[in-house]
């Protein structure tokens, strides 16, 4: 059977304030860039919102402006959006090492670097100083600039190919020499980063030896070690002449290649209402309902998401049966319900006949 959520990604955009989460939210999603920069000046920008994209078979659900403690519990994997014009402020620090202490897949996107202000290495250097406890900071990628000094596009470090979007369609090149040399030293350090880390004993060995591992090796090794939690993954992000986002297609290669299958992870820990253990739930369609309103409103439209089981009509909530009016599916297992009366936020929900309680949602 395939698992109901191994083709969804629930990612969360966190980072300072201005950072750039709206706008990368948007150009994941490919909303027209006329649209852009009106949609930026709304009000209703800073309501929580769910975008989903579907990239290679994989739905990604986007989660932009939910309250920090909703976000850790509803997101797979979080992406730490990072202005290289700005900086990072204490509250993204804080939530960075909270991610460290609790094992939350992550991505880091560094973004602006179409701003004449930009300067990626400096920001991944600081990034680096500040997030010193954690597992490895590995960028992958290196600003392209056009004979106008304009963002062109990105440098693969693994592959060395260049992602140029100054052609109408995005297109993938090989490098020139002069391209090769001058990334040489960070195409290096990435090496010897991701071998100090990696598990796999060809990619170490040839580098004690001296020897250039294949790009699937020095791949393959970043995946496993951004899936793993040994290290994560820096990228760049911008735009260029005529609202032309630069580096969205390789954020969501990533974030299909380099962050967790949601149904690897463990469903929440759950108990009965009288506290006795229950044997761990499945994240099956079939298995009893477990499930979380992460987002509530005042006028009854929630956000919920189930880690096993199936939305019926009515619900028992922690505070009361509670009656669905409409469901929208956002992915198998986020959707948006309205009911009869209000929900409160991080609420569990349990199917009456094998109540459960989930304990702790921090898995
Ligand atoms: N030049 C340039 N401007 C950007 C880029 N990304 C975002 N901006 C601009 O930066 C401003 C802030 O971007 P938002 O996406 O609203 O930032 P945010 O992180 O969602 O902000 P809050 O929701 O207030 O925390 C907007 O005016 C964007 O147009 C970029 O890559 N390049
Ligand atoms: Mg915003």
């Amino acid at each position: 059977m395939t698992h109901p959520w191994s083709n969804e990604r629930i990612i969360g955009l966190v980072g300072p304030k201005g950072s750039g989460k709206t706008f990368l939210l948007n150009a994941l999603l490919g909303t027209d860039p006329e649209d852009l920069e009106r949609l930026l000046q709304e009000d209703s920008q800073d309501d929580p919102s769910v975008g989903v994209v579907t990239w290679r078979d994989i739905d990604i659900a986007l989660l932009d402006n939910l309250d920090q403690e909703a976000l850790l519990h509803a997101a797979d994997a979080l992406i730490f959006v990072i202005a290289s014009s700005d900086g990072v402020d204490a509250q993204t620090a804080e939530l960075w090492q909270r991610c460290v202490d609790e094992e939350i897949p992550r991505l880091v996107v560094i973004t602006k670097l179409d701003d004449v202000r930009a300067d990626m290495d400096e920001t991944v250097a600081v990034l680096r100083r500040l997030f010193s406890e954690g597992p490895e900071l590995i960028r992958l990628t290196m600003p392209v600039l056009d004979d106008d000094e304009n963002l062109a596009g990105f440098i693969d470090l693994a592959t060395t190919e260049i992602w140029d979007w100054t052609t109408p369609d995005l297109s993938i090149v090989n490098s020139d020499p002069e391209h090769v040399a001058l990334i040489a030293d960070a195409r290096e350090e990435l090496i010897a980063d991701i071998a100090m880390i990696s598990e796999s004993d060809g990619l170490t060995s040839s580098v004690v030896m001296g020897m250039q591992p294949s790009i699937e090796t020095i791949i393959d090794a970043l995946e496993e070690a951004s899936i793993g939690g040994y290290a994560q993954l820096i990228v760049g992000h911008g735009l260029r002449e005529n609202d032309i986002t630069v580096g969205t297609e390789l954020i969501l290669d990533l974030i299909v290649d380099a962050l967790p299958d949601p149904s690897l992870r463990l469903t929440p820990v759950v108990a009965s209402p009288d506290g006795s253990a229950q044997l761990p739930i499945d994240a099956d369609p079939k298995s009893p309902l477990v499930a979380e309103v992460i987002h509530a409103d005042m006028d009854s439209l929630s956000l919920v998401r189930i880690y096993s089981g199936e939305l019926r009509k009515q619900l028992h909530t922690n505070n009361g049966l509670v009656e669905i009016q409409e469901i929208t599916e956002i992915t198998n297992n986020l959707v948006w319900i309205s009911t009869d009366r209000p929900l409160k936020q991080l609420a569990t929900i349990s199917l009456p006949s094998k109540p459960l309680i989930i304990q702790d949602v921090n898995v």
